[in-house]
C-alpha cells in the first residue's frame, strides 16, 4: 500500500487493516473481470476505527450536499471508491483512489477529511441511504459493494430468471454451499438508470429481505458486516451461475439438487428458509 507519511493510515492498525482489506477485495474485483474500467462501487462506514485526533481533522473539500437528508448517519465516517476510479488501482494504492468522508451535523452534507481531494463516487446516496438503514434497524451490516459479475448479469438477460425467487432456488441448486453462504438468496430489482433514485429506492426495498441484489443487465448491490463478507456472497452466486452455464454449453440442462436435499441442507445448517 502506498503509505507516505501524510495518509491517515499511519499509527492506526485498525485502520489500516480495513483498508487493507477493501484493496483486497477491490484486487478480487479485477481478477474475477468483474470491474471493468471504472466499474462497481465499496462504501464502508469506518466510524467504528474513528479516534479523536480524526475527529478534529479539518476538511479537504468544500461541503458538498449528499441529495438527501439521513439522520441516523450524523457525524459518521466512511470509505468511498472516489468517482471514476478503477479497482485495479484501488487495490494497490486505496488513499489514491478513494477518500474518507465525514457526513456533517446536519446530515444532508459531507467533507473529505483523508488522504486527498478524490470525490467519492456518484454513487454517493445510493450507498449513504442503505448505510443509513443499517444504523437505523441496529443492523451489524457495515459495507456496501456494487460490482458487475459476468455469468450473473448475463442471467439477468432472461425475463423468466427475473420472477421472484426464480434466480436464488436455481443457484441454490448447483452446489450446497451457496445456500450455506448466501442464505437469503438474490433479491431483483428490474432495470433502471444507473445512479437514478429509483434504483436506490428499489434497492433498499429488496434489502430488507435479501443480502444481494441483482440489477437487471447491470450488476449486483451486495451488503454485509465487512467488504470481504459481501464479496463472499456475490462469488458463491457467481460460482453457480458458472456451473449452471458449464453445463448448459456440455449441452444439458443440469438436474440441480432436488428440494428434499435442499430442504436437508436447510435444516442442517440452520438457514432462514
Ligand atoms: O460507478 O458501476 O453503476 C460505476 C458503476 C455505476
Ligand atoms: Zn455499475
Amino acid at each position: 500500500m502506498n503509505m507516505d507519511s501524510k495518509s491517515i493510515l499511519n499509527g492506526r492498525p485498525a485502520l489500516s487493516l480495513k483498508i487493507e482489506q477493501i484493496a483486497e477485495a477491490a484486487g478480487y474485483l479485477w481478477q474475477k473481470g468483474w470491474a471493468e474500467r471504472n466499474g462497481g462501487n465499496i462504501t464502508v462506514n469506518i466510524t467504528e476505527y474513528v479516534d479523536d485526533a480524526i475527529r478534529q481533522l479539518p476538511a479537504i473539500c468544500e461541503e458538498n450536499p449528499i441529495g438527501l437528508t439521513l439522520p441516523h448517519l450524523k457525524g459518521q465516517y466512511f470509505y468511498c471508491k472516489g468517482t471514476g476510479k478503477r479497482m485495479r488501482d484501488l487495490a494497490r494504492y486505496p488513499m489514491d483512489n478513494g477518500s474518507i468522508i465525514r457526513i456533517l451535523d446536519d446530515c444532508a452534507h459531507y467533507v473529505i477529511v483523508a488522504d486527498q481531494q478524490v470525490m467519492p463516487t456518484s454513487e454517493l446516496p445510493s450507498h449513504l441511504l442503505v448505510h443509513n438503514w443499517f444504523l437505523e434497524i441496529g443492523s451489524p451490516y457495515r459495507a456496501t459493494l456494487h460490482t458487475h459479475p459476468i455469468e450473473l448479469v448475463a442471467m439477468s438477460h432472461n425475463k423468466d430468471f427475473l420472477k421472484k425467487d426464480v434466480l436464488s432456488q436455481l443457484l441454490w441448486s448447483m452446489i450446497p454451499e451457496t445456500k450455506a453462504f448466501c442464505p437469503k438468496g438474490l433479491g431483483i430489482v428490474n432495470y433502471q438508470l444507473p445512479g437514478s433514485t429509483i434504483l436506490a429506492q428499489s434497492t433498499l426495498k429488496e434489502l430488507q429481505e435479501y443480502d444481494v441484489v441483482m440489477w437487471e443487465k447491470h450488476g449486483v448491490f451486495a451488503v454485509d458486516e465487512d467488504i470481504m463478507k459481501a464479496f463472499d456472497q456475490v462469488d458463491v452466486l457467481c460460482k453457480s451461475a458458472q456451473i449452471y452455464i458449464s453445463a448448459k454449453n456440455m449441452g444439458f440442462e443440469p438436474d440441480g439438487m432436488s428440494q428434499e436435499q435442499m430442504k436437508e441442507m436447510t435444516i442442517a445448517f440452520h438457514l432462514p428458509k
